[in-house]
């Protein structure tokens, strides 16, 4: 018997605090952080920073504003950014390193949704009247649209070198750092070593409720947190919210594999269903994206994405589509092997006529 009334796949940012994050939150010692007097979020930021082998951190309420406070402070108004065409930054942040930051997205096309070196070299304005010169070089690990694939150190190192080389710092998405760590057994510093920043998330599979945490150099921190002020995110007695990020990181990361496992259950399963379609070779952490492939043509395929999305929830089964034909599955701590059973079992139900 599934635990879990409701088997809720639309996103790792559902996960619910555990009871020690509760207990966390009501006994944290705190103070104004603004004023960097919160003992616990300064933990927070300091164990963050440690374990991506940064020099400081800086709590964030949100992933958005994690990659927002990093990509202005890196850059200045009329640059421009390059990153991958389907990152999270450029399709999912209202734009706001644009609207606040008065850069110029420069999204490339990739096969995995990692920047090759050459890809970087090509997309780096030469200097030239004309061009925006380039500010950033932005990479995200793992990669939300992509199905939650993972790169290397040495992949992120290797465009680092060329970013670097023109002169260019690099930022790291890593709101699920720790899963593609976890799943390439790699520390999570080996990830971060070539960027100049990374911000990763407590609030998605590591399960606290709230907060990113954006890791530098000292010289970068004390700019973000500058910036982190301007977009209204400096933040009181967050040692509340930081507490539950404590015990995230020092209690959640490892279990994120039963996640992974989960993930790819689900993916086998979905796999051989009529009319679903799954690249298992994306399946790499805890992000399953189905490819709805009904007879008839693209209308046929997104009507049938509506019917299979409204069809799972009629069964206690939530997931989100992704796009006009494509269902977006994510495992979490709050999803067991038995919601992943009930899960299979909805979308055959759904597709057996197909
Ligand atoms: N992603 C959310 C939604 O915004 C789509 C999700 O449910 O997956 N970077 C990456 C790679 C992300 O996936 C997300 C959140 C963020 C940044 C932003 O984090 P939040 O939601 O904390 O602002």
């Amino acid at each position: 018997m599934s635990v879990h009334d409701i088997v809720d796949l639309r996103s790792d940012t559902l996960t619910l605090p555990t009871p020690e994050m509760r207990e966390a939150m009501a006994r944290a010692e705190v103070g104004d952080d603004v004023w960097e007097e919160d003992p616990t979020v300064k933990r927070l930021e300091a164990m963050a920073a440690e374990r991506l082998g940064k020099a400081a951190g800086l709590f964030v309420a949100s992933g958005t504003m994690g990659n927002l406070v990093s990509v202005v402070s890196h850059t200045r108004a009329g640059q421009e950014v390059v990153l991958d065409l389907d990152s999270h930054i450029f399709n999912y942040e209202v734009a706001g390193s644009a609207v606040i930051g008065h850069v110029q997205m420069h999204p490339v096309k990739t096969a995995r949704g990692f920047l090759t070196p050459d890809q970087v070299r090509e997309a780096l304005r030469p200097s030239n009247i004309h061009l925006p010169p380039t500010g950033l070089v932005c990479v995200e690990n793992t990669h939300n649209r992509h199905g939650g694939t993972c790169c290397t150190p040495e992949e992120i190192a290797a465009v680092a070198e060329i970013a670097h080389g023109a002169g260019v710092p690099v930022h790291l998405d890593g709101a699920r750092l720790f899963n593609a760590a976890v799943a390439l057994r790699r520390e999570a510093r080996e990830f971060a070593r070539p960027a100049d920043s990374v911000t990763f998330c407590v609030s998605k599979g590591l399960a606290a409720p709230v907060g990113s945490v954006v890791c530098g150099s000292v010289e970068f921190i004390a700019r973000a947190r500058r910036t982190r002020k301007m977009v209204g995110g400096g933040m009181r007695q967050a040692g509340v919210i930081a507490a539950a990020g404590i015990v995230a990181l020092e209690r959640m990361v490892d279990r994120l594999a039963e996640d992974h496992a989960n993930a790819r259950r689900l993916a086998e399963g979905l796999a051989k269903l009529p009319g679903l379609a799954v690249d298992l070779a994306t399946v790499q952490t805890n992000i399953v994206i189905v490819r709805v492939e009904r007879p008839g043509g693209p209308a046929a395929s997104a009507a049938a994405t509506g019917e299979l999305v409204a069809g799972c929830a009629a069964r206690k089964v939530k997931v989100h589509a992704m796009g006009p034909a494509a269902i977006r599955c994510v495992t979490h701590k709050d999803v067991d092997a038995e919601d992943i059973r009930r899960t299979l079992e909805a979308f055959a139900e759904l597709t057996r006529r197909w």
